[in-house]
């Protein structure tokens, strides 16, 4: 009723959506929230944000934001607010412009990757983590976007309640009369992957808008116009694509041929495929059986698949080009050049849990992650701060709360988690939906969070912590191993337009190569300048010709230029050899040392990467053969994937079903998650018709009952926000504290008795000193008169003295 939509459970806050636009994030309010602590104003989510940010730069250590709620219940829109606020405290320094490109990278990516659905209106149908980069000084370095999670693809669109990406529609909506002709588009109507939905009307003037928009944070984020032509005319191909039908020729054998040819040439002209080539990826397979080639005509089933996993291949590769387009926007040459340390604040913002009235492989995955998430958070809020106090020997009354553990057990432990089996279903080739089901049956026969449907129903009941779901089983066998064909890549690889064929060859494998490439350049630029200063040093001049030479080499617009990978290497290797050549030499024995262990570090990598019989030269040092050396990697944080990507190199496997990406990439994030220091952003869907300032009871109550809120209150209430090591007490508290004060239980409970702190709100463990926020505070406001006195006394005497 009053609009206040903000609340803190200890430092953790929580959003009730209002689907309505409040003016409470404008300019004022983010100069209001600057550097207040929390809970000294009213309830934002920029002083989350603020927290983040100078707990950030006062402890040095890198810091997350996890936003979860189920659908609709205002996670992105949160997380675009953090985001705006997190860059626009760093513009007090010098804004360098890639703030512009963040903020345009979640339009971009909201276009591509969001779709409207019965629970939101701009449902995320992929998982970020965001990571902004710092300055010591805190100043925005640039940014890392990470679509962790394996995207939803649901190109074919025979899903009732969710329609197809937003883009589409806004490039129907809103192309001039020469796009359309140049790409051949229709009403949205009339296409197949569009008309499957029940209706969503949105006004086509609004969605014109949002096309104009669209081309905006395109053009922000470093788009040319040529490349969004290019990228437009790729989705009008997906969309004619999936036009294409099929029937059999005749009534007598399976064979098939396609019913409306004339979609073909349409199809091949925007692709840039030959006609003909298009025609037999699209109803013969190619195999090679005891060396011979083989034809074999598709079935109808079989065809209709092909067909939409060529757009959704298509869709996926193009999603992850932007993806890694804006990311490379994101690397600020500054930060390249400069070695610079950095900080980070990471936002996570995934997909909400979701319950449809059919529910199938993709809810699976979806609710899984937001099961792994709602985890993450008990771990943080009960387990691991409960075990501390009891390894502490503080005294405290256990609060339970609802351990999901089990649920994600059944789910993906292995041998016998649903995910592994159902990997195993999917190897077999005899495997029905009915013998998953029933393996599923036969594993988990006494396990509580999984029932059937007493009718004979194709589907399984999961209880998950948010309520139980229903999922029917048909196709997940077929969206689990939802892999590019070869014969389609060859096909797409084969296109004249290097846009459509490089962006093919843009599987994730090269993007990491991509990374260690940048990796090593910015080593390789390091290597360069250490070579100069050490020439000026030692001759007073900058003679070297060889070095500048290979400054002249080392520019880096000549490797993003390069047409392929296989030439990028080429330049690469040829590169490499020169600075060794002509930069080795010149440096000193600590310079070539340190500096040839940062660069070289990654070099065997890219060489193992560019080709498996690749031995390197002796005159790499030993030591920095190995993988392990990788670790000078850090900043990317991607070394693991590399490796991983790597041994998939070597061993070439047969690609990992979507499952296994997924939960590869969920535990990767959890990791990453790891190694900040987290925030908590609770949201909650305030009503399911998306009305403005509606709330309605049951269903806030429901969600805070199962997201644990009520057991977090009572842990906030009678548990310590606050926690310092004895020295770490010290060293904060210093100004408050004798000189030479000894870091002692003893000595600390001392100074608390002293200073009148009330004894119910803090206890002293072994080796920690529990503080409640309150307590925390008023320590704070004391060191900060005590400062004040002192600088006060200090003038004074300053005076007395002048
Ligand atoms: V999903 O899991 O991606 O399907 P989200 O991300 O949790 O979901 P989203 O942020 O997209 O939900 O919010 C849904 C809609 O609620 C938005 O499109 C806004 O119209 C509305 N919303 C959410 N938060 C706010 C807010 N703080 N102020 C105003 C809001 N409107
Ligand atoms: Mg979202």
């Amino acid at each position: 009723k009053h609009e206040k939509i903000y609340t803190y459970v200890g430092s953790i806050l929580i959003v009730i959506n209002p689907f309505k636009f409040l003016p409470i994030y404008n300019p004022k309010y983010v100069k209001m929230y600057d550097n207040h602590q929390l809970g000294k104003l009213e309830p934002h989510i920029y002083a989350v944000a603020d927290v983040a940010y100078h707990a950030m730069l006062q402890r040095r250590k890198n810091q997350c934001i996890v936003i979860s709620g189920e659908s609709g219940s205002g996670k992105t829109q949160s997380t675009n607010f953090l985001i705006h606020h997190l860059t626009a405290l760093s513009q007090k320094g010098f804004a360098s412009g890639v703030e512009q490109i963040i903020l345009g990278a979640g339009p971009v990516l909201e276009a591509f990757g969001n779709a409207k659905t019965a629970h939101n209106n701009n449902s995320s149908r992929f998982g970020k983590f965001i990571q902004v980069n710092y300055q010591e000084t805190g100043t925005v370095l640039g940014a890392v976007k990470e679509s962790h999670m394996t995207r939803m693809t649901q190109i074919e669109g025979q899903k009732r309640e969710i329609a197809n990406y937003h883009v589409f529609y806004y490039l129907l909506a809103g192309a001039s009369e020469e796009e359309r002709l140049a790409f051949h588009l229709k009403q949205p109507e009339e296409y197949h992957y569009l008309n499957q939905q029940d209706c969503f009307t949105v006004e086509g003037e609004d969605l014109r808008h949002d096309f104009e928009r669209l081309q905006l944070a395109m053009e922000m984020v470093g788009f040319l116009p040529k490349t969004r032509r290019q990228i437009f005319s790729l989705l009008s191909a997906i969309l004619h694509l999936g036009n294409i039908c099929y029937k059999k020729k005749t009534y007598r054998d399976d064979s098939i041929d396609i019913c409306n040819p004339e979609v073909l040439p349409i199809v091949s002209e925007l692709l840039e495929v030959k006609e003909e080539m298009l025609f037999e990826a699209l109803v013969t397979r190619k195999t090679v059986t005891v060396g011979e080639k083989l034809v074999l005509p598709y079935k109808l089933a079989e065809a209709v698949t092909v067909r939409n996993s060529m757009a959704k291949s298509l869709y996926s590769a193009l999603f992850d080009w932007i993806v890694f387009r804006i990311n490379h926007a994101l690397l600020n040459s500054k930060d390249l050049e400069q070695n610079i340390k950095t900080l980070s604040i990471g936002v996570l913002d995934i997909f909400g849990f979701e319950d449809y009235e059919n529910n199938s492989f993709e809810q699976f995955c979806i609710n899984f992650a937001n099961e792994r998430l709602q985890h993450y958070f008990n771990q943080h809020i009960f387990k691991l701060e409960q075990e501390e106090y009891r390894t502490e020997d503080i005294s405290w009354h256990n609060i339970d709360y609802i351990d999901n553990s089990c649920c994600i057990n059944l789910i993906s432990k292995k041998p016998t988690g649903l995910l592994h089996l159902l990997d195993e279903e999917s190897n077999f080739p005899q495997a029905t939906n009915q013998t998953l089901l029933d393996k599923f049956k036969h594993q988990h026969e006494d396990n509580s969070y999984i029932e059937f449907p007493a009718v004979m129903e194709p589907a399984f009941i999961i209880k998950h912590y948010a309520g139980k779901v229903k999922y029917g089983v048909k196709d997940f066998r077929e969206k689990n191993t939802d892999h590019m064909r070869p014969d389609i890549v060859a096909l797409l690889r084969s296109s004249k337009n290097a846009f459509i064929s490089g962006m093919i060859g843009l599987d994730p494998v090269a993007v990491f190569r991509w990374a260690v490439l940048r990796a090593f350049f910015r080593a390789m630029v390091a290597f360069r300048e250490a070579g100069k200063r050490h020439i000026q040093r030692k001759t007073g001049r900058d003679t070297a010709s060889g070095l500048s030479d290979t400054m002249e080499r080392c520019k880096e617009e000549k490797y993003s230029k390069a047409a392929n990978t296989d030439k990028l290497y080429h330049r690469l290797h040829e590169d490499v050899v020169h600075l060794y050549t002509w930069g080795l030499p010149w440096m000193g024995e600590r310079n070539q040392n340190l500096y040839a262990s940062r660069s070289l570090a990654q070099l065997p990598l890219i060489f193992l990467m560019r080709n498996k019989n690749f031995k390197p030269k002796p005159v790499l040092p030993k030591h920095l053969l190995e993988v392990n050396s990788l670790k000078h990697l850090t900043r990317l944080t991607l070394q693991d994937r590399i490796t991983k990507s790597l041994l998939h190199l070597h061993k070439k496997k047969k690609p990992p079903s979507i499952s296994a990406q997924f939960q590869a990439s969920l535990s990767k994030l959890m990791e990453t998650l790891d190694q900040a220091e987290p925030y908590f952003v609770k949201c909650i869907r305030s009503n399911a018709e998306k009305l403005p300032l509606r709330f309605n009871d049951a269903l806030v109550l429901r969600q805070l009952r199962y997201t644990g809120m009520l057991e977090t209150v009572r842990i906030r209430q009678s548990g310590y926000s606050c926690k310092y090591s004895f020295q770490d007490f010290v060293s904060h508290f210093h100004v408050l504290l004798p000189r030479n004060i000894i870091p002692s239980k003893f000595n600390i409970q001392d100074f608390f008795r002293k200073v009148n702190l009330n004894s119910d709100n803090y206890q002293v463990g072994k080796t920690m000193v529990f503080l409640k926020e309150q307590e925390r505070q008023h320590l704070q406001d004391l060191l900060h008169q005590e400062v004040l006195r002192r600088i006060i006394l200090l003038q004074r005497w300053f005076r007395v003295l002048l």
